[in-house]
């Protein structure tokens, strides 16, 4: 009986986690019934589809197609415009494929097999609002990935502009765990993990932390909001910089906040070591602010919670055979 209770509970905790993750986003299915294809009545029927719906971040965009029949490829704006599939920014060909809206901005696909686009596989889509609140429950097992930031262009100017890496970071879902790899030739680009205004402003009055030497491998260890750019001259204003989101944490929050690093003194360069998001120090004349929903726990206990649960489930449902 007693076994019976723990692997209902263990079930439901389970069930609870999986929905958690999933109330926040909206899944836009791209041309609906119609799904991914050479669209009947040309370009249009992707515009009117895309005009229809409200891209937030956090969205995902599922691209319905047979694998071998269609491909889709996330491209610059040249590139949409000119359907040109020669070297997109990334690429899927197995379908059905799910592209995570990571940041707000303007996003375009392609289809890159011989005359798709041209004939009107394209969407252009434009991404608005404010962030979710992070998901407060447990993330789905999942082992780390390691994200190599841009692909086979690594950390540099972007040929398309800063939608080149909001473009390349729509692919991906980012958890607590993961890794990010900046590639570039050491002395001609750092990476600098900035707060939210100097992202926005690309005006780098101050950094949290500064890397030098490729490759720079930074482990997202807390979810939340996370901005890079490099400190070179111009760099960020002609599109070296990245935002993306975080999340899952299957440890509750902690009573207190964890307490940040001592910042790098002026003109030292820290090396590669996981670092908190930017959080804003609050002025002293106000009281501290809630915890945030970061994660204190070393990165093995993320996946111990689940193979806790996998344990007991596998423990009950032994038991219960034995019986
Ligand atoms: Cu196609």
């Amino acid at each position: 009986m007693a076994r019976t209770i723990i692997l209902a509970i263990a079930v439901i905790a389970c069930m609870a986690s999986l929905l958690q993750n999933t109330a926040a986003e909206t899944t836009h299915v791209v041309g609906g019934d119609l799904g991914w294809q050479i669209p009947p009545g040309g370009a249009i029927a992707y515009v009117t589809w895309a005009s229809m719906q409200t891209f937030s971040i956090g969205d995902i965009l599922l691209f319905n197609f047979t694998t071998g029949q269609q491909d889709v490829a996330s491209v610059t704006k040249e590139a949409y415009e000119n359907c040109n599939p020669a070297s997109p920014i990334s690429r899927k060909t197995t379908g059905p494929a799910e592209f995570s809206l990571q940041a707000a901005g303007d996003y375009y696909f392609i289809c890159t097999l011989e005359l798709h686009c041209t004939l009107g596989q394209k969407l252009a889509i434009h991404v608005t609002g404010p962030a979710p609140q992070p998901s407060p429950g447990p993330s789905l097992p999942r082992t780390p990935v390691n994200y190599t930031v841009g692909g086979n262009i690594g950390w540099a100017i972007p040929p398309g502009g800063a939608l080149f890496y909001a473009s390349w970071a729509s692919f991906y879902s980012f958890f607590v765990c993961d890794t990010l790899v900046f590639n570039f030739a050491n002395g001609t680009q750092d990476v600098a993990i900035v707060p939210k205004d100097v992202y926005e402003t690309c005006n780098i009055n101050s950094t949290i932390a500064v890397f030098t030497s490729s490759p720079v491998k930074i482990t997202l260890k807390f979810p939340g909001e996370y901005y890079f750019t490099s400190t070179y001259l111009s760099h960020c204003s002609l599109g070296q910089r990245l935002a993306i989101n975080v999340t899952g944490t299957s440890t509750p929050a902690p009573a207190a906040p964890p307490p940040l690093p001592p910042p790098p003194p002026p003109g030292n360069r820290t090396s590669p070591a996981p670092v908190p998001p930017p959080v804003q120090p609050p002025p002293s004349s106000q009281p501290p602010p809630p915890p945030p929903p970061a994660s204190v726990a070393p990165c093995q206990v993320v996946g111990g919670f689940y193979i806790t649960i996998l344990s007991i489930i596998a423990v009950a449902l032994i038991s219960s055979s034995v019986e």
